[in-house]
C-alpha cells in the first residue's frame, strides 16, 4: 500500500491539454516540477480537441515519467482504468464521477484516493469512508477553469468544511497570488491550482510564492 504524505498538498498542480497552448503540457509540467511543486494531477478534459484513449494514455505516461524524474507524486483525475493500468500514485474523484465506494473497492489499495467535497454533508460522508487520503474543496473563489463548478465557498465556507473534516483538505478554485496569504490563515494543507501555474509568465516565481505559504520546512 502506498503511503500518503500531507505535505504533497502544499503546491498541487493540475493540468491537461485544455489548460495550455498546443504541445505545451510537458514543458509546462517540467518547469513546474523544477520549480518545486509538491504533486501533479493529470486532468484531461479537452472538449475542443479530445484525445483518443491511446493518446491520453501516452501523454499520461509521459507526465508520469517527468513526475518520477523529480520524485513528485502523480495523480490522475477520474479515470480508474488508466490509473490502475499505468500504476499512478493516485486517483482524484469528483462528486459527479463514478461512485467513491466503487473506486475504493476497485483500487484495492493500489492507488491513493483524493475526493472532492464542497458541502458539510459531503465532508461528513467522507469522514465515514475509509480509504481516502485527502479532500479537495472548492471552488473557494470564482474560476474559469471548470465549466460545471459549483458556487464559490469563500474563506468562511472553506473554514466551515475544515472544522468538520477528519482528513487534510487542499483548497481549489480561483487561487491567485492575491489570495494565498488569506488562504494561509486557514488550516488548509495547501492549494491545488490550474491557471495560476499553467498561465503563469514566471512559473518558478509562482511556485515559490505558493511554497512560501504552504511548504513545511524540511527537518
Ligand atoms: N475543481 C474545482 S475548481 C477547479 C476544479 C478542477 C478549477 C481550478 O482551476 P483554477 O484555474 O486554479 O481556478
Ligand atoms: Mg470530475
Amino acid at each position: 500500500m502506498k503511503t500518503f504524505n500531507q505535505s504533497w498538498l502544499a503546491s498541487y498542480f493540475i493540468a491537461g491539454t485544455q489548460d495550455v497552448a498546443d504541445n505545451q503540457l510537458l514543458p509546462t509540467l517540467e518547469r513546474a516540477l523544477k520549480s518545486g511543486i509538491s504533486c501533479f494531477q493529470f486532468r484531461e478534459k479537452n472538449p475542443l480537441n479530445p484525445l483518443t484513449r491511446i493518446q491520453k494514455k501516452t501523454l499520461a505516461i509521459e507526465c508520469q515519467r517527468l513526475c518520477t524524474k523529480y520524485q513528485v507524486p502523480f495523480f490522475i483525475d477520474d479515470d480508474l482504468p488508466l490509473a490502475l493500468e499505468i500504476q499512478a500514485d493516485g486517483i482524484h474523484v469528483g462528486q459527479n464521477d463514478q461512485k467513491i465506494q466503487n473506486v475504493i473497492d476497485q483500487s484495492a489499495g493500489q492507488l491513493l484516493i483524493g475526493f472532492s467535497c464542497q458541502t458539510p454533508e459531503k465532508i461528513k460522508q467522507a469522514n465515514q469512508l475509509s480509504g481516502i487520503a485527502y479532500i479537495g474543496s472548492g471552488p473557494v473563489f470564482p474560476t474559469k477553469s471548470k465549466s460545471d463548478a459549483t458556487a464559490p465557498l469563500g474563506i468562511a465556507g472553506l473554514n466551515q468544511l475544515l472544522s468538520i473534516s477528519q482528513l487534510p483538505i487542499v483548497a481549489i478554485g480561483g487561487i491567485s497570488e492575491n489570495n494565498l496569504a488569506e488562504l494561509a490563515t486557514t488550516t488548509v494543507s495547501g492549494v491545488a491550482v490550474i491557471s495560476l501555474i499553467a498561465k503563469s509568465p514566471n512559473i518558478e516565481q509562482t511556485v515559490q510564492s505558493i511554497n512560501h505559504y504552504f511548504k513545511l520546512e524540511d527537518n
